[in-house]
């Protein structure tokens, strides 16, 4: 298991000295953010992100995400051309020494919540969801009134794509997700690169566009359209919870087994509603979910691909990105840690 924590780069207001101070942490998960989705991610850009990470005695153990074209997912004429990119860049990539690539397969929105700063009872804020406030939300003017996306699109260009999503239903969109995979994973296959698809979240469709990897069934028929070791998950487990038919260590184990993790993301949730969910701190008491269960379950396979602590609350009074403050991430990775020491030790 290599410890990780993601990293937005230089304008993360969590710098890497901190990161590498956080004990058992081995490296960073990171991206290009700033390079638009189909463009082809330059082999120096890229150079220029491993070095600032190795300059910290710390490793970049995935990339998150390589986002797919909206072409991809719609299955629309230009896709052979976004494809043909998105392996360029996979190869350059594979150049520099990545082995673990996350990528989604989510129309127009990738994480979705109504509240950013939910207060729970001990003063902490944290993400919740809840599908009522979400249908509340007007997009007729963009995304102006959806936390965390604010100015990322506005009315008109919501609306093209949105119509171009109308053809695309559930079957269609595994029709397009099954086209991007036999052209992609051979390559990756080939490079020595782990693709690992991050299940939607929340699982379920929202705003009347359709979402697909939203639940163990799903998880199976994605590892099958390639039967090969990089066509892997992201296993999010906050992501897959909200659907309390999934049963996380199970699916954990299922899927660590076959060696088809190709990175975890660890996070507790707790579900409050029907389709309502809030974001808790990492420890099994806190939310709904066994995570000592999840975490022998990747123990017992011998799961050597990195894992990091998922959205972290805001506590302390930190302010910064969302779910990517230091502070509860760090606990989340101590808490990570020791679990991990006890399940290692002879006396277990
Ligand atoms: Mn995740």
């Amino acid at each position: 298991m290599k410890l990780s924590l993601r990293w937005y780069g230089p304008q993360d207001s969590v710098p890497l000295t901190f990161i590498r101070q956080i004990p058992g942490v081995k490296g960073v998960v990171g991206g290009l953010h700033d390079i638009a989705p189909g463009d082809v991610w330059p082999p120096e850009r890229i150079r220029d992100l491993v070095d600032q990470i190795q300059r910290h005695s710390l490793e970049l153990t995935a990339i998150e995400s390589l986002p797919v074209h909206e072409d991809i997912k719609i299955g629309g004429p230009d896709r052979d051309h976004y494809i043909d990119h998105y392996i360029i860049s996979l190869k350059n990539l594979a150049a520099a020494g990545v082995t673990t690539i996350c990528y989604n397969f989510m129309p127009v929105f990738d994480w979705t919540r109504t509240d950013l700063a939910y207060k729970l009872a001990d003063g902490a804020t944290c993400l919740r969801y809840n599908h009522a406030d979400l249908a509340r939300i007007d997009l007729t003017q963009g995304t102006r009134d959806l936390p965390g996306w604010g100015a990322a699109f506005d009315g008109r260009r919501l609306d093209e794509l949105r119509q171009a999503y109308a053809g695309v239903n559930e079957e269609r969109l595994w029709d397009n997700l099954a086209y991007f995979l036999k052209r992609v994973i051979p390559v990756a296959e080939g490079a020595g690169v782990r693709m690992g698809i991050h299940p939607d979240d929340p699982p379920w469709s929202i705003f009347g566009l359709p979402r697909i990897i939203v639940d163990g069934d799903a998880l199976r028929r994605l590892v099958d359209i390639v039967d090969s070791p990089a066509n892997g998950l992201s296993l999010c487990t906050g992501s897959l919870a909200p659907r309390p038919s999934n049963d996380l260590p199970a699916l954990v184990d299922e899927f660590a087994k076959q060696d088809r993790i190709a990175f975890m993301h660890v996070r507790n949730i707790h579900v409050d509603g029907e389709k309502s969910f809030h974001e808790t701190a990492h420890p099994s008491a806190c939310g709904d979910l066994d995570m000592l269960a999840i975490i022998k379950a990747l123990h017992r396979s011998g799961f050597h691909g990195p894992l990091r602590p998922d959205h972290g609350r805001m506590i302390w009074n930190e302010t910064g990105k969302p779910g990517y403050g230091l502070f509860d991430r760090a606990l989340g990775a101590a808490y990570i840690n020791g679990m991990w020491e006890a399940l290692s030790s002879a006396d277990v």
